[in-house]
């Protein structure tokens, strides 16, 4: 398949797991927002992978609709097209057709299937391990031509290539092959509690220092930062540290600056100015938006219906895409 004319097709998800960290904005979500007017864009709420692990279910209705109103308040424009995974069933019906063609050794290779199993590999769902099937649908049903995500995320955008030439070399082009789209900056924001491991908002529920949520109140995220881990030095020296080098990161990300204008600014500085500095950035960053998703959700029944009605838009072009595979491996 060749892409169609026009501006080139972007996809991209979130999980409603919960409520959105930094990693998830300065990754992923900024990243959207600062280029939707380059793509024609697609933006979705990935509950059928919220599942794969064990969710509340009025939790996950809420997270749903927060993280909508999220990506909104973030600043995606209504124009733009904003979904739920779950009300468009191609999504889980390629997904299985996917599977079929994916070797388990493929999967058995996902690090973030070894991550988020740990030592409880027997009892994790057969969902989570095909996970990236599922993904690899989402992406694939669109004709998609970029895939804007964080770093982590780039082990499964090769697989759901793999996947497509494997089908497009076996039954001829049925697949456009996408790419990852991921920035230098910000592509992997590390835990403050701990810089060694990726912010997440699994490990949240562990540690409440361990990330920054995109609703904290202002003194709540100067408190975090403030307790960030740094190491033994008095001042911030180059080569900086993991922990240091996270709360640079974070800054340079936010005010849109490169590395060499960073060291200038804080070489020799004690890490209370750093400190403050990036709690300043952070805090005009987010405030704007927790304004404007306040007032998004003062009017859920709307959302919900945006929501729907772009379902209702999408569902169409997933058949196609669907129906077309289906045809070319034999099930119509
Ligand atoms: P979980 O801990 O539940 O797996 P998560 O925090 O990793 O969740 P996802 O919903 O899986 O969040 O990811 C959403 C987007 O955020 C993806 O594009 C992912 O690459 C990006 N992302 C997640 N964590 C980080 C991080 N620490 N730094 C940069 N980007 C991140
Ligand atoms: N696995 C992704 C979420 C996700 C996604 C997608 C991202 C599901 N489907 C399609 C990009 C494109 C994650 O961030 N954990």
């Amino acid at each position: 398949m060749q892409p169609g004319p026009g501006k080139p097709r972007v996809f991209s998800g979130i999980q409603p797991s919960g409520g959105l960290h930094l990693g998830n904005y300065l990754g992923a979500l900024r990243n959207w927002v600062r280029d939707q007017d380059k793509y024609d864009n697609i933006f979705c709420i990935v509950d059928l992978h919220t599942i794969t692990v064990p969710q509340d279910p009025a939790a996950l209705r809420e997270n749903t609709l927060s993280l909508a109103a999220i990506y909104l308040a973030s600043g995606i424009k209504t124009e733009q097209a904003m979904f739920v995974q779950s009300h468009i069933p191609a999504h889980p019906e390629l997904a299985w057709i996917l599977e079929c063609f994916i070797p388990m050794g493929w999967l058995e290779r996902m690090t973030q299937f070894k991550e988020k199993s740990g030592r409880e590999r027997e009892r994790s769902s057969a969902g989570l391990f095909a996970y990236p099937a599922l993904m690899a649908a989402d992406i694939l049903l669109y004709d998609t031509r970029y895939v804007p995500v964080g770093e982590d995320q780039r082990q499964h955008i090769e697989l759901t290539r793999d996947v497509a030439q494997r089908l497009n070399q076996r039954f001829g082009e049925v697949f456009v092959l996408p790419e990852a789209m991921i920035q230098a900056a910000g592509a992997r924001i590390m835990g403050l509690d701990d810089p060694e491991k990726k912010m997440s908002k699994s490990l949240a529920g562990d540690n409440p220092g361990h990330a920054i949520f995109l609703l904290d109140p202002p003194d709540v995220i100067r408190k975090k930062i403030a307790r960030a881990q740094t190491d033994a030095q008095p001042a911030v020296q180059f080569p900086a540290g993991t922990g240091v080098r996270n709360l640079l990161e974070i800054y340079r990300t936010i005010t849109d600056q490169d590395w060499p204008a960073v060291e200038r600014e804080f070489a020799a500085k004690p890490y209370s100015v750093l400190k403050s500095a990036v709690a300043d950035a952070v805090v005009e960053a987010l405030t704007p938006i927790q304004e404007r998703y306040r007032e998004i959700r003062a009017d859920d029944a709307g959302l919900m219906r945006q929501l729907r009605g772009t379902a209702d838009r999408l569902r169409p072009i997933a058949n196609t895409t669907l129906q077309r595979v289906q045809h070319a491996v034999g099930l119509r």
